[in-house]
């Protein structure tokens, strides 16, 4: 990419897109955009395609999408497949039609069989069966991989996909309901502070294992391989080490400063057991995380006060 190519980040709004944007003006790059929602629906391929052939992007970043937490995928997975086929169709098949120079395509750790040999190397994708709280969402995601790679071999598209660990960061929701872990607890936590309650509720076991990267960290590693990476394989973006969601727990606790106890919800899904990344073919290219995960709660945190109060 120049630093004035045309570059649209879609789903600019949320929580990846907004790194996304950050980073790449971090970096000078000065021709930046994207389309909230109600500018313009991406489930509707009518729109996408008049979208495309009057903007005429040269760069995509395809971060939309519709996501969340357990609960929300296990809750609304016609939803979760539904948006996600819609979304991801209609961007790469507009990108093909007006020949945009490259697209980016997000995907997710949840994509890899739920009882995946662990680290999770990107060769393992379709070789067992997928974890079924979000087994809706892990069908919509590759799908968009598969997108990706016939694109490239039938029409040679530069399209390639990036497949992210669980992540957090400023801009993250905070809904109880639709969330994923880490805010959550960052809400629970605080709230329970400023009540003074006795206990705040882990759902599951605790017991399941997490790989959690920073969203930033995230934008900087989509950002390199734009630049860097022009190949068939999808690519794994994570830290390469995981924790107990009980010790994540323990470690939001102190960080928030809450002293109570932690009580478990067994009503609750654990979820896949561990979803590790194995993180070397981007190592290999020359690319590594910067901030570690208590820093990085630390951060959104801070910015939970500031932004939430
Ligand atoms: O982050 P999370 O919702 O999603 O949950 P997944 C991770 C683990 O944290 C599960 C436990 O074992 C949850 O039961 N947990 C404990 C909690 N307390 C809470 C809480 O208060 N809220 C939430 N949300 N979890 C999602 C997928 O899976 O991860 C998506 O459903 C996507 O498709 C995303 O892949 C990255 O890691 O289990």
């Amino acid at each position: 990419m120049d630093k004035n190519s045309k570059i649209y980040v879609a789903g600019h709004n949320g929580m990846v897109g907004s790194a996304i944007v950050r980073n790449l003006e971090s970096k000078g790059y000065t021709n930046v955009f994207g389309k909230s929602s109600k500018e313009l629906d991406l489930t509707r391929q009518i729109e996408v395609e008049s979208f495309f052939e009057s903007e005429k992007p040269e760069y995509v970043f395809l971060a939309a999408a519709k996501v969340g937490g357990i609960h929300a995928n296990n809750t609304y997975p016609a939803e979760f497949i539904y948006n996600n086929l819609m979304i991801e169709s209609n961007i790469i098949h507009a990108s093909y039609k007006t020949g945009i120079k490259k697209l980016l395509f997000l995907g997710s750790s949840c994509i890899y069989p739920k009882h995946c040999e662990q680290p999770i190397k990107e060769d393992f994708l379709l070789t067992g069966l997928l974890e079924p709280t979000n087994e809706a969402y892990a069908i919509a995601k590759i799908a968009g991989i598969e997108l990706i790679k016939f694109y490239r071999k039938q029409y040679n598209c530069d399209f390639i996909s990036a497949m992210p660990t669980n992540l957090y960061g400023i801009n993250d929701n905070f809904d109880l309901d639709t969330s994923h872990v880490l805010p959550a607890l960052l809400r629970k936590f605080h709230e329970a502070k400023l009540s003074n309650s006795k206990e705040v509720v882990l759902w599951g076991t605790g017991k399941p294992k997490r790989e959690f990267l920073y969203v930033d960290d995230l934008a900087d590693a989509c950002i390199f391989l734009m630049n860097n990476y022009s190949e068939m394989m999808h690519v794994n973006i994570g830290v390469g080490e995981d924790i107990e969601i009980g010790e994540l727990a323990n470690i939001i606790k102190r960080i928030v400063g809450f002293e109570g106890e932690i009580v478990n919800d067994l009503d609750k899904p654990d979820g896949t057991p561990r979803k590790l990344l194995d993180v070397n073919l981007l190592g290999s290219k020359g690319w590594t995380y910067t901030t570690n995960l208590e820093a990085g709660i630390s951060k959104v945190y801070d910015w939970y006060l500031k932004s939430h109060l």
